[in-house]
């Protein structure tokens, strides 16, 4: 009977649950999983073929046995296909799951000095680390700035911290050819062409509240916003929530013209496709839709919060041809193998 009561003395001061803290605690013994290298072939164009099959299968996450899960040749998630720039490629995809799936890509960008960068579900950065021989790091997810009330932080996990990698330097190490060509710590891996605002063509809102984007839920058959291509967009997009939530874009990335009024932090400088808003707080996104027209083929946006997005905090928009309507979406009600 111990143990609820020393719960409930934790808890005595705040409502909720008491902080979550597994640092120190983490053995590391679970080798990073690294997504394969896909295969590839040669067509007769000179083109690298890549044939990627989405399909259901069981993997390990190290908890209670395994789960059900899917990914693309393999049990989760999918491989990694490396292409030199300005190389043609072409992807194959197979569905060979009892129902729609949408594949999407992560495309990677500037350094910026930092401790620690604050990244929410969904959002990614590139990490580079300067490591001696024998030399460990762990990497370590701390408190985050979420911008809530203390009342909500632990609704939010606000005061949670985990250990969530351990590096660990061999014995001896070498440069690698990469790295070497730009020097130990590269003032910018590509240079960044961003949008720029005087180029803006049209303005969009988009305010999320609830689980909702502009006062709807997902719907697989609506299209919600109709992109003309060669367009640059701004869209504002505004948490209207004392709560998080973020938003993810599909097939463009976009740029920061500024956060909560103000322009963007520098971490937040460089193309990205995830940004975190804070509570009651409006973002202005710039994006150019150069490519890739297709009325009846709908790319997502959400937030990527899971529970908010499996409630259905997503909307999708199309990319036309000059003069086109949107089109009629194929919700895959009559199968087939595309
Ligand atoms: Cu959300």
């Amino acid at each position: 009977m111990a143990a609820p009561m020393l719960g409930l003395a934790l808890t005595g001061c705040q409502p909720g649950v008491a902080p979550v803290s597994t640092v120190g605690e983490v053995d590391f013994s679970r080798p990073l999983a690294i997504p394969p290298l896909a295969t590839s072939t040669t067509d007769a164009a000179g083109r690298r073929v890549f044939e990627l099959e989405a399909r259901p299968g069981e993997s390990d996450f190290g908890g209670a046995g395994s789960t059900s899960t899917w990914g693309c040749n393999g049990p989760y998630l999918g491989p990694t296909i490396i292409a030199r720039e300005g190389q043609a490629v072409r992807v194959t995809l197979h569905n060979d799951l009892d129902e729609p799936a949408t594949v999407h890509w992560q495309l990677l960008e500037a350094p910026v000095a930092t401790p620690g960068i604050q990244l929410s579900p969904g959002e990614r950065a590139e990490v580079l680390v300067s490591m001696s021989p024998g030399d460990t790091a762990v990497l370590r997810s701390t408190p985050p700035d979420l911008g809530v009330a203390d009342v909500l932080a632990s609704s939010t996990s606000r005061s949670d911290s985990f250990d969530v990698l351990e590096l660990r330097a061999a014995d001896s190490l070498r440069v690698a050819d990469s790295l070497r060509a730009v020097g130990e710590a590269p003032e910018a891996l590509v240079p960044l062409d961003l949008p720029s605002e005087s180029a803006v063509t049209e303005e969009c809102r988009f305010v999320l509240d609830r689980t909702q984007i502009n006062q709807r839920e997902m719907d697989v058959s609506r299209i919600d916003e109709v992109v003309k291509i060669g367009a640059t967009e701004v869209w504002n997009v505004r948490n209207n929530m004392a709560l998080p939530h973020n938003v993810h874009v599909h097939d463009v990335q976009f740029a920061l013209l500024s956060a909560g009024g103000s322009p963007p932090p520098s971490e937040l400088g460089g193309w990205k496709d995830t940004v975190y808003l804070r509570p009651n707080t409006g973002y202005r996104l710039i994006m150019l839709f150069a490519d890739y027209a297709d009325a009846d083929t709908p790319y997502m946006y959400h937030c990527h919060l899971l529970a908010h997005e499996d409630h259905g905090m997503m909307g999708q928009s199309v990319v036309v041809e000059p003069g086109q309507q949107a089109g009629t979406i194929d919700t895959g009600e009559a199968h087939d193998e595309h």
